[in-house]
């Protein structure tokens, strides 16, 4: 009987028509804060789909460094569900917090001759060999959420937050706040890594010329609840614990354990101790509505629309900016229950 035996035909016409209209929609699925900067040749000119013209799935290798905090999770799930949605072949490994995990990963999506690799990079340095062999492959190179030292031909784009800029805000806000006088706490990210280096550079910046404001202590919490807590427990159990009168956390996750510390010694995050942090998730403004957090700056972890639109491009001969910047907000007492009322975050 015809009309059965066009049915699976019919099935997967309209399974191919599908996947090339998720790919055309581009990055509006991702997080409405996130956009590129990168001018009218960026994600959003993707014509493309998550099936190369052939009609074969395109396979996407996916090195995650592992799941450290809420924003990993988050990005990681970014990773899968836009992978899904453009059926894209996706290999999402996770190195465990381990750099060489991710280099072993590197090397065996060449060995797989995947037709691109997305690499969110642990630490800033020693990526050069296998990024290098990459190349020599002719498989090119995503970089999604922190940036490496290398030579830009290694790699196709970065898509990521401007970290100076953000700890920059934060200090700015911390400035105001206390009219320029006040001892800090700093809990910086894990050690290498991109933003734990940017996100104490531009705090700095803002504080230069600030008599009154002081770095009393500065230590890495691994960006870890965990480790937030246990710096943040030896800061206040220091002979100088009793000057710290704000705390800045490179993330949510160690200003939430942080949180946890202060309250554990008797204080009052928000009276005795500002909070102040980056990544500004849906925990961290539930933190500012109750008053423990007073300021988180954002930094979105939904890249994989603007990553997979990137992967189109370069695979149909385009060539990207070096930088794509992801567009962040501040939050405060002054807008976070808004923000959660309209459900406009990420978690
Ligand atoms: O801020 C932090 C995570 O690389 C931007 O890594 C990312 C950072 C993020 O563990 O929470």
């Amino acid at each position: 009987m015809p009309r059965t035996l066009n049915r699976p035909l019919a099935a997967l016409i309209a399974a191919f028509c599908l996947s090339l209209a998720a790919c055309d929609r581009g990055d509006q699925s991702g997080s409405s804060s996130s956009s590129s900067s990168g001018g009218p040749s960026t994600a959003s000119t993707t014509q493309s789909a998550g099936a190369k013209g052939s009609g074969k799935a395109v396979t996407v290798g996916f090195s995650q460094i592992g799941a450290e905090s809420a924003w990993r999770t988050a990005e990681t799930k970014s990773f899968d569900d836009e992978g899904h949605k453009r059926g894209i072949n996706l290999k999402n490994v996770d190195a465990q917090g381990s750099q060489e995990k991710q280099v072993q990963a590197l090397n065996s999506f060449i060995t797989q001759g995947v037709d691109a690799i997305v690499l969110a990079p642990k630490t800033a340095e020693g990526w050069l060999p296998v990024l290098k062999k990459i190349k020599a492959a002719n498989i090119p190179v995503i970089l999604v959420d922190r940036g490496v030292n290398a030579p830009e031909d290694l790699y196709a784009t970065l898509i990521a937050s401007d970290f100076v800029a953000e700890g920059r805000r934060a200090g700015e806000w911390l400035v105001k706040k206390t009219n320029g006088q006040c001892n800090i706490a700093e809990l910086q990210g894990s050690t290498g890594a991109a933003p734990a280096i940017d996100r104490k550079k531009g705090f700095e910046q803002a504080l230069q010329g600030q008599a009154g404001m002081k770095i009393v202590m500065s230590q890495t919490g691994d960006f870890t609840r965990a480790g937030g807590k246990q710096v943040m427990e030896a800061f206040l159990k220091s002979p100088q614990g009793k000057q710290i009168k704000a705390v800045y956390a490179h993330n949510d996750d160690m200003a939430l354990g942080a949180i946890q510390a202060i309250e554990e010694a008797g204080l009052k995050p928000g009276k005795d101790i500002l909070v102040v942090c980056v990544d500004g998730g849906k925990a961290a403004l539930e933190e500012i509505a109750k008053g423990r957090i007073a300021c988180a700056v954002e930094c979105s972890p939904r890249l994989a629309p603007q990553a997979f639109d990137a992967v189109n491009d370069v695979l149909a001969g385009k060539t990207l900016p070096k930088k794509q910047v992801v567009q962040d907000r501040i939050f405060d007492e002054t807008n976070a229950k808004d923000v959660l009322a309209r459900g406009d975050y990420w978690e």
